[in-house]
């Protein structure tokens, strides 16, 4: 079998002791690279005063880690520049958010040969390399440029935007051309894998026939893989002294009262704004609710470099601050907000607490926090999952109460009706989404697209 590469803009596997901080995602891939002696080659987060190219390799926990440093103008350009203020906000349809400076695409371009420059000496001919995310779009051409004939595959963790947004963004054709140096191009779902099929159409004067994608005269391969989680790993660590001390510390403070539970990295494409304006819409609605139910929203601090997410914070403290002030009373507080990161195995705990999972992006790749709240239930008493429709999630977990995010009244009468649920309603549908989150796991997401980008070299 071939040696596996995996390129992310950061790298984090599981250290030794790890299982409490790192997430599935690392575990799933740590646990192909352990398998198959590879490498899991990106950025340090480090930064030096001008790019050195040098390689540092490591063991964590069992993988090899390959990473570099960048410098202050590329975390600048690239990171907090293309990545964060043009491609984020654009392919999470807020057009207006996305920022186009003509040094953040330099800065981006020049990142992706600093990737392809240092990665090149550690690939070996038969080595499948395969590219993580929005960061890197364009490095299996820089790849290719330089002579590398290897399979490289490449999965986008966003949604791939509509057509009529993708093309507000300056030389789209540009970017959209460089994943045709792919073999596989891998989707969340079937809705961006078709919105990516519309804009080959109409753009790049081509068409998709069946899992071949054809635009600008290349040919390449696309298809939906929708992320799972580590099941397994997530339904172990409920048992874990972590876990069962937070379970327990919410239930005290909790005095009976029924909790619903948000957790999400602070990002404006979460919708938690909205989240909370339809809760208190709920508590509008809904007076006898009053003193008998809390929101608890874990706000995890993210890319806080970058202005729109320091707006993001502002206006939701003075949201919270607004309807706490209107609705506390003594000793009841309607929203608890936490602004901080977590153990892994504490958020196990915090979910399995909860009566209700308030999961409402205004559009995400897949959500994560969605399949971990299910899995975390108990089957017997299992509380009751509120997901948003522009969640790739929402393809695959049709048993969840499916909201519009953007409508106050539709989330709120589906918190009132998730807290008035009866128990067989609620287990029967634990069990089909359970099932599912536990097949669809991110073992099989991996070992589904390296399958597949194996296999693609010999039919395209
Ligand atoms: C991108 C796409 C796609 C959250 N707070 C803490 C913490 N988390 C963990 C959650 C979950 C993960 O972070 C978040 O994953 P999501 O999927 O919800 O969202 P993004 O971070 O936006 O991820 C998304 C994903 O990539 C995978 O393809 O699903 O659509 O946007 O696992 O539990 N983990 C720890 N401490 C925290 O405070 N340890």
């Amino acid at each position: 079998m071939s040696r596996l590469i995996v390129v992310s803009n950061r790298v984090n596997p599981p250290s030794e002791a790890g299982v409490g901080t790192s997430g599935g995602l690392a575990m799933a891939l740590a646990a192909a690279l352990r398998e198959d002696r590879g490498i899991w080659f990106g950025w340090s987060g480090q930064t030096t005063e001008s790019f050195t190219g040098q390689l540092s390799m490591q063991k964590v926990g069992g993988v090899t880690v390959a990473l570099m440093d960048l410098d202050e103008q590329d975390r600048q350009e690239y990171y907090n520049g293309y990545a964060n203020k043009t491609l984020w906000p654009l392919f999470h349809y807020r057009v207006d958010l996305a920022a186009y400076e003509r040094s953040f695409s330099e800065g981006y371009q020049r990142v992706n040969v600093r990737f392809a420059e240092t990665l090149l000496p550690l690939i070996e001919p038969d080595d499948l390399i395969w590219v993580q995310d929005y960061h890197l779009i364009p490095l299996a051409s820089e790849l290719r440029r330089r002579g590398v004939k290897n399979r490289i595959g490449f999965f986008l963790h966003i949604p791939w935007p509509a057509r009529g947004i993708f093309t507000t963004l300056p030389r789209h054709e540009e970017l959209a051309r460089t994943l045709f140096d792919y073999d596989l191009v891998g989707f969340q779902t079937e809705d961006f894998r078709d919105a990516f099929a519309d804009y080959v159409a109409h753009e790049g004067g081509g068409g998709v026939l069946g899992e071949e994608a054809t635009a600008f005269g290349v040919t390449t391969r696309i298809g939906a893989f929708p992320i799972g989680i580590d099941y397994a790993e997530f339904v172990a660590s409920i048992d874990s002294p972590q876990a069962e001390a937070a379970h327990a510390r919410i239930l005290a403070s909790a005095n009976g009262r029924k909790l619903i539970v948000g957790v999400d990295r602070l990002d404006y494409s979460k919708g938690l704004e909205d989240r909370f304006l339809a809760y208190e819409q709920f508590l509008a609605d809904n007076p006898d609710q009053l003193e008998r139910v809390f929101l608890l929203q874990i706000a995890t601090p993210s890319r806080d470099e970058v202005d729109a997410y320091q707006d993001i914070r502002a206006s939701l403290e003075a949201v919270t601050g607004r309807i706490n002030g209107e609705y506390s009373t003594m000793d009841w507080v309607p929203i608890r907000y936490v602004h901080r990161s977590h153990r892994r195995d504490e958020l196990a705990g915090v979910y399995r607490a909860a009566d209700v999972g308030l999961v409402t992006p205004l559009r995400d790749g897949m959500n994560l926090v969605a399949k971990e709240f299910v899995a975390a239930q108990d089957g017997e008493d299992p509380g009751v999952l509120i997901l948003s429709r522009f969640a790739g999630a929402a393809d695959q977990m049709t048993e969840a109460l499916i909201v519009n995010p953007f409508s106050r009244e539709e989330v709120a009468e589906a918190i009132r009706q998730a807290l008035a649920m009866p128990l067989e309603e609620r287990v029967r549908r634990w069990r089909a989404l359970s099932e599912g989150v536990r097949r669809d796991d991110v073992v099989a997401w991996r070992e589904g697209f390296v399958a597949r980008l194996e296999a693609s070299r010999s039919d395209v």
